[in-house]
């Protein structure tokens, strides 16, 4: 397929939006051809099925590295209680928070899971996202994190979009193990890892570092067996206080360490270090009413490249929206239009270990989407509003 009379925002690199006033697009199956000016398109594409964008802006395809989409039930009434005066921890603390969700998702059938999954991911599609990373974690037990983890892989079968999945094992000790973190990281968390792996049903493997889950002893165990398992890790990390869970998702050559509201300058230089990408969920700012930002300038001063994500979840962030996400990140954390769709495509790629997607470049998958706006600011500009004309994944409109 070739694509013509489009204005193209490649992201070629990560300095400019990289536009191409005419440009065309050769397509070859599920993956980009050619890239480049419409009067420089080389004469063997020439017979290609050409489908006219109208001038319209095309952007690499959306990417969300960092949500929670299967989860049982809701958390509507932790969010009233939050609204007259509980914190996150204090409901936590209290028996809400997580470990509801997990009473709720432990419920529930893998068919509900997935229907229930499938009404957020749409929401996602809608607005041009091809690639989602989904977490385990409200499970807790071995046979319900292995039903979260079945029922993201499902989500590829059920909808045009593709799926890398994370063990969050480590994300909230269950009710059974109150007090004794250590023994639930041992007896179920590591073995359900193994068990999960085996069933070729994990990606990459995640933690939640703080005081209200898991300190940096706890994480590091579980760290170790990904590395055994052969699998990147990714870490929660300086969500709510600094614990130092950035250092340490750093030494172990982390994907990302997300969150990082907390993360300090010398956090911010061992993620450059380690090129550990920093992924930065302002939803999750948004809903806890937090009031430390993260350290942006930090991240920019020492080269660390920031994705954003929804961090989809029910307690902390019930965002589904990608491009509601980018205006936060502007307008909450100041990062530029540009470092918002970067975050979004390419560092989000990187996010979850690739290196060539996210770009509008040759031999990078075609995933496009396809914009009603004039400038690639206004993605980031606009509010509550959905611009997206068409989305291509793996080649097809
Ligand atoms: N941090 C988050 O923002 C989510 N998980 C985590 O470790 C919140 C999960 C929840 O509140 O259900
Ligand atoms: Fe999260």
């Amino acid at each position: 397929m070739l694509l013509t009379n489009a204005k193209l925002v490649t992201l070629k690199t990560d300095e400019e939006f990289g536009f191409i006033a005419d440009g065309a697009i050769v397509l070859d199956g599920e993956h980009i051809a050619w890239v480049g000016e419409a009067s420089e398109l080389p004469k063997t594409y020439g017979d290609q099925k050409i489908h006219n964008l109208g001038g319209r802006l095309v952007t690499p395809a959306l990417i969300d590295c960092h949500t929670h989409v299967v989860f049982g039930g809701n958390r509507a009434v932790e969010f009233e209680l939050r609204l007259k005066g509980a914190s996150y921890e204090e409901v936590a603390k209290a028996g809400g928070g997580i470990v509801s969700t997990v009473t709720a998702t432990r419920a529930a059938s893998e068919d509900a899971l997935l229907t229930d999954a499938l009404t957020r991911v749409d929401a996602m599609i809608a607005e041009g996202v091809t690639f989602i990373e989904v977490k385990s974690g409200y499970g807790l037990d071995c046979e319900t994190e292995l039903k979260m983890l079945r029922v993201a892989r499902q989500i590829a079968n059920a909808r045009p979009i593709e799926v890398r999945t994370s063990f969050l094992g480590a994300h909230a000790v269950p009710s059974e193990y109150i007090g004794d973190a250590d023994a639930y990281i041992d007896d179920v968390c590591i073995p359900t890892l193994r068990v999960a792996h085996a069933e070729g049903l994990v990606d990459a493997v995640d933690g939640f570092c703080e005081g209200i889950a898991f300190d940096t002893a706890q994480i590091a165990r579980v760290f170790v067996v990904a590395k055994e398992l052969g699998l990147p890790v990714k870490l929660h990390s300086e969500q709510l206080s600094n614990i130092g869970g950035t250092k340490l998702a750093a030494k172990y050559g982390a994907l990302s360490a997300d969150h990082v509201e907390y993360a300090t300058n010398s956090d911010a230089k061992a993620l450059a270090v380690a090129g550990t990408v920093a992924v930065v969920l302002p939803g999750a700012y948004y809903t806890l009413r937090e009031c430390q930002a993260p350290p942006i300038q930090a991240f920019r001063d020492h080269g660390v490249r920031m994705a954003l994500a929804t961090d989809c979840n029910p307690g902390s962030s019930p965002l589904t929206s990608a491009l509601l996400t980018m205006n936060m990140a502007c307008t909450l954390f100041r990062m530029t239009p540009l470092e918002a769709l970067l975050g979004m495509t390419a560092h989000a790629a990187r996010a979850l270990g690739e290196l060539n997607r996210g770009r509008i470049i040759a031999d990078a998958p075609a995933d496009l989407c396809v914009w009603d706006v004039e400038h690639p600011a206004e993605l980031s500009y606009r509010i509550g509003f959905n611009p997206l004309h068409s989305r291509i994944f793996k080649g097809t409109l």
